[in-house]
């Protein structure tokens, strides 16, 4: 694998697990088209998680979460582009997470550097989106669509099944003429997944990714941590950074997650332990 993930104008060194901080641009409660106020918040947010320590920044226009209402082309890109025009500066790679062909293309035009597509770049004309640009593309694994995924989610063998979509994924970025530099894959956990689903792909990580293409894991605040804890999304802080830190050491590349200061806090007390500490 290369030691570097090229990223847009960047190029991510990939000696260390990076920390993604998630930044939502949530809708406002009144769609009265004054969508300044949620722009200059997620702004903001972006950049105090830079304060604390991400490596680079996941911003979502489009609710993913199970049974969520779809978002027009439109409306996405009133969302997602103020918030790359006011983070591009910020110092960090900008990662935009959508589906859609048409909003991948207008944020690699506004700068984004990264297009992480849960939809593994099925969606016709996404792959033709991005392959002309340098921007990085995060691959994930989804079994069924958002709507419906978690009804019976069942695989024979999820390792090699999530294992097998990934590298066909990634054969066809690269088969499109996409660089190999750019990819990055992820397991999707949640998508598509019972609970032991996704800590059987958490367990066997390194046999999941394999050692091709750097990994990125989403872990943070979801259902799998509540179903272990019985805690709700809001309490989620202890058990988020259990599991990115268990990510981390089974090789994970980058981590995306809500709480950035405290994943950088677990990574460099892990760094301390296995690296030593300067005198
Ligand atoms: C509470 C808060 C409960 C958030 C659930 C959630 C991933 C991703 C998401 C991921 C990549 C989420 C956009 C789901 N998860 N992109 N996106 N990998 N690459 N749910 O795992 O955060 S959204």
């Amino acid at each position: 694998m290369q030691s570097f993930l090229q990223c847009g104008r960047f190029q991510l060194s990939l000696e260390r697990p990076l920390v993604m901080g998630i930044v939502n641009v949530t809708p406002d409660s009144f769609s009265d088209g004054n969508t300044h106020f949620r722009t200059d918040e997620a702004v903001a947010h972006g950049l105090r998680l830079i304060d604390e320590g991400a490596d680079l920044l996941d911003i979502g226009g489009e609710s993913t979460r199970p049974g969520a209402q779809a978002v027009t082309v439109d409306e996405e890109l009133r969302r997602v582009l103020p918030v790359i025009q006011g983070l591009a500066e910020c110092g960090v790679p900008l990662s935009i997470d959508t589906c859609k062909p048409e909003v991948m293309r207008a944020s690699v035009l506004a700068g984004a550097d990264m297009i992480n597509d849960i939809g593994g770049f099925t969606v016709p004309g996404a792959i033709d989106a991005v392959r002309d640009s340098a921007c990085g593309l995060c691959l994930m694994h989804m079994l069924g669509e958002p709507r419906t995924m978690q009804q019976d989610p069942d695989y024979g063998d999820v390792v090699a099944e999530v294992r097998d979509y990934l590298a066909n994924g990634a054969r066809r970025l690269r088969d499109a003429g996409v660089s190999a530099d750019r990819i990055v894959l992820d397991p999707g956990f949640g998508f598509g997944k019972t609970v032991a689903h996704n800590y059987a792909l958490l367990r066997q990580l390194p046999q999941v990714m394999g050692d091709e293409y750097p990994s990125l894991i989403g872990l943070s605040r979801k259902s799998m941590i509540g179903a272990v804890t019985g805690r709700p999304a809001d309490r989620r802080l202890g058990g988020s950074v259990a599991a990115a830190l268990a990510g981390a050491m089974r090789g994970a590349h980058i981590l995306r997650v809500h709480d950035v200061a405290d994943t950088v806090d677990a990574l460099r007390v892990w760094s301390a332990v296995e690296q030593g500490v300067r005198a």
